[in-house]
C-alpha cells in the first residue's frame, strides 16, 4: 500500500523529517522559502496531512483549493494561522503543540522582563558605541523587579509559569486578569489575585501579556490602556502580535506614558513597525521566546506525533477541532 503524502511547509529537524518518512512520502521546504498562499497551495496539491507553523495560514481559500487534506499539525501552542472553524466545516482535523513549551516561554518571558525594566540592551548599545566614559549616579537605571507588582493578563500555562517565577524567584505580588478565573488551587500555587483588566493596568509595575490572539484580543492593549498604566511600568508581549497596537505603544514609549516595553512578537512580523525601531526604550527580539534546541525538538516531535498517530488510527495527542474525529 502507498505512503500517505504530507508537505513539511517549513524547514525542520532532519531527525524529524527522517521519522515522518518511515510513515509518509513526505514533501518538505528544507531550503526554507517563503511560500506566498498560492505557493503554499501548489505544494499541498495531492497531500494528504500538513506539518505546518505559525507563519503558515490555513484558511477556507487554501481548503477549497486542497480537496485532499485531511489534517495539519502546527509546531506552534499559537493557532491564530488556522481559521479551526472552516477546518472543521471541511473535515480537517487541525492539532497544535502545547505544554512542551511552557516552561521555556515562561523562562523568555522573565528575561524580556528583566532585561526592559533594568535597560540591559539599551545600556550595552551605549558600551558598543563607545559612549561609556564615566559613572553617574542616574545611567541606565531602571525599575526593580524583587517585590514589586507583576501583572499577568492571559492566565493559562504560560502566564501560570510566569507567576511562578515571579512570586517565588523574586518575591513579586501577582496580579492577573484572564476570561476565566483560576481555581483557588491553582491561584495558591502562583501566589495570583485574580483582578479586573482597569486594575491590572493601573496596579502594575510590570504587565506581562500571554493571551492568545483571536479577533477579539486584537488591541487588546492600545492608546487608552496605555495611558491607564503607570509612567514607570513596563510592558512585555510573549504572545501575538497584533494584541497590542504598536504604533500607540511607540507613542507611549516617545512619550514617556510608560517606562520601557519587551516585544517578542509584533504586528505584521517579521517588519517591525518603523516608529518602535526609532524609540530607544523598548527591547526588540525576533519572535525566540520557545528558542532553545530542545525544546524545539519536543514542538516538531509532537507536531510529528500527531500526524502519524492521526494516519495509523490512533487518537492524536493535541486535536484541537476533535469533533472532526468523530464523524470519521
Ligand atoms: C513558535 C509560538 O516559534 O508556539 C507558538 O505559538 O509562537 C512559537 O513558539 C512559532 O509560532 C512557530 O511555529
Amino acid at each position: 500500500m502507498s505512503k500517505p503524502k504530507i508537505l513539511i511547509a517549513r524547514a525542520v529537524f532532519p531527525e524529524v523529517i527522517a521519522r515522518l518518512e518511515q510513515h509518509f512520502e513526505v514533501e518538505s521546504n528544507q531550503d526554507d522559502h517563503t511560500w506566498s498562499k498560492a505557493e503554499l497551495i501548489a505544494h499541498l496539491q495531492g497531500k494528504a496531512g500538513a506539518f505546518t507553523t505559525g507563519g503558515d495560514r490555513i484558511d477556507a481559500e487554501v481548503l477549497a483549493a486542497c480537496p485532499e487534506l485531511k489534517i495539519c499539525a502546527n509546531m506552534a501552542v499559537g493557532y491564530n494561522n488556522f481559521d479551526i472553524d472552516a477546518m472543521t466545516a471541511a473535515g480537517v482535523l487541525a492539532t497544535n503543540a502545547p505544554d512542551v513549551l511552557t516552561e521555556t516561554t515562561a523562562d523568555f518571558g522573565f528575561a524580556l522582563l528583566m532585561a526592559t525594566a533594568r535597560r540591559i540592551t539599551e545600556s550595552e548599545h551605549f558600551l558598543r558605541a563607545g559612549q561609556w566614559t564615566k559613572w553617574r549616579y542616574d545611567m541606565f537605571a531602571g525599575a526593580d523587579i524583587h517585590g514589586s507588582v507583576l501583572g499577568i493578563l492571559g492566565m493559562g500555562r504560560i502566564g501560570q509559569g510566569i507567576a511562578k517565577r515571579g512570586a517565588h524567584g523574586f518575591g513579586m505580588k501577582v496580579i492577573y486578569h484572564n476570561r476565566s478565573r483560576l481555581d483557588a488551587a491553582l491561584e495558591a500555587e502562583c501566589q495570583a489575585r485574580y483582578v479586573g483588566k482597569d486594575e491590572l493596568l493601573r496596579t502594575a509595575d510590570h504587565l506581562v501579556l500571554v493571551l492568545p490572539y483571536s479577533p477579539a484580543s486584537h488591541h487588546t492593549i492600545g492608546a487608552a490602556e496605555l495611558a491607564l498604566m503607570k509612567p514607570t511600568a513596563t510592558l512585555v508581549n510573549i504572545a501575538r502580535g497584533g494584541i497590542v497596537d504598536d504604533a500607540a505603544l511607540a507613542a507611549a514609549l516617545r512619550n514617556k506614558t510608560i517606562a520601557a516595553a519587551g516585544l517578542d512578537v509584533f504586528e505584521g512580523e517579521p517588519s517591525v513597525h518603523p516608529d518602535l525601531l526609532a524609540v530607544p526604550n523598548v527591547v526588540l527580539t525576533p519572535h525566540i521566546a520557545s528558542a532553545t534546541m530542545p525544546t524545539r525538538l519536543a514542538m516538531a516531535s509532537l507536531a510529528a506525533d500527531n500526524l502519524i498517530a492521526f494516519f495509523t488510527g490512533n487518537k492524536p495527542l493535541t486535536p484541537l477541532n476533535a469533533a472532526v474525529l468523530a464523524i470519521k
